[in-house]
């Protein structure tokens, strides 16, 4: 039985995934939070991503890694930098110096967000992240590619939607995975033997989809999940929100912004300075004309 090295193992794809997997490999789970309980056939080892001596560690002896760790939302750049480029960067590292030749990057929809919702995008478009962490998984796909060219790696890497046991709303319609075909997406990413370098879409087979993933088809994807199904229900409870995330595909991410605009700031900025000045020329006059 392959040994599995999950990242990040901790957090609700690992979950997910080591439900789904169970039984069919030796999961090998780290991450900074404990993983409990574990089940028959898991081990955890703590492992902090930005360490690359953690991931030294953590990969010794694994068949493959999935690497799912890092940040997972957009993110100042302070805390995006050090999980998702330094930690992918180590996560690559470590498994080319330990001589696993599997690694299977958990990319995601928003490395290319930027693409309109009228459009279909397959696998060979160019990126267009919607946020700092959409750079960051654009980052990892061009890591693996330069790990895979140069150290002859095989790489995996999935551009995940959104996994959920349900769709969560309007735009998860078309980005949604289910846990089973996620699943299924991973082992064929552990198991199939011709991966060099791939870029695929975790998507189930979703009606309203905007990908063409004939790639992840090709390499014997059968998802069994269309979103279509919870749709009404979902559709009915929807209210409109900002028109840019309304239009393109990364939606909230696009427009997300959790650092305050410097530029913004400064005409309050400039008021309050201005008012302070004033207050203080007061003080002066009035001490002028004590004396
Ligand atoms: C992602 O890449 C995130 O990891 C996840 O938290 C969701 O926000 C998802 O994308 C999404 O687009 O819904």
């Amino acid at each position: 039985m392959k040994t599995i090295l999950i990242t990040g193992a901790a957090g609700g794809i690992g979950s997910h995934l080591r439900r789904e997997l169970a039984g069919r490999y030796k999961l090998r789970l780290s991450d900074v939070r404990p993983v409990k309980p574990l089940a028959k056939g898991e081990s955890f080892l703590r492992a902090d991503i930005t360490r690359l001596g953690d991931l030294l560690r953590a990969t010794k002896g694994v068949d493959a890694v999935v690497h799912l760790g890092g940040y997972s939302v957009e993110g100042r750049w302070e805390d995006i930098h050090p999980a998702n480029i330094v930690g992918c960067y180590n996560a690559f590292e470590a498994a080319r110096r330990n001589g696993v030749k599997r690694f299977l990057f958990a990319s995601s929809n928003h490395a290319v967000g930027f693409y309109r919702r009228d459009e279909v995008i397959d696998h060979r478009v160019l990126v267009r992240p919607d946020s700092r962490y959409g750079v960051a998984k654009a980052f990892g796909e061009a890591l693996g590619r330069l790990y895979a060219d140069k150290y002859g790696m095989q790489v995996f890497c999935m551009r995940i939607g959104n996994v959920n046991p349900t769709p969560l709303d309007k735009r998860r319609l078309s980005i949604w995975i289910s846990p089973r075909d996620m699943a299924q997406l991973v082992e064929i990413g552990i198991e199939h033997p011709e991966i060099r370098f791939e870029i695929v879409y975790g998507v189930s087979d979703n009606a309203r989809s905007w990908y063409d993933n004939a790639n992840a088809l090709r390499l014997g994807y059968a998802p069994r999940d269309d979103s279509e199904i919870y749709a009404e229900p979902l559709l009915a409870r929807e209210r409109p929100g900002d028109p840019r995330a309304e239009t393109l595909q990364g939606g909230a991410f696009v427009v997300e912004e959790s650092i305050p605009n410097p530029a913004s700031l400064a005409p309050a900025r400039r008021r309050a300075a201005k008012t302070s000045r004033k207050a203080k020329r007061a003080v002066t006059k009035k001490k002028a004309a004590k004396r």
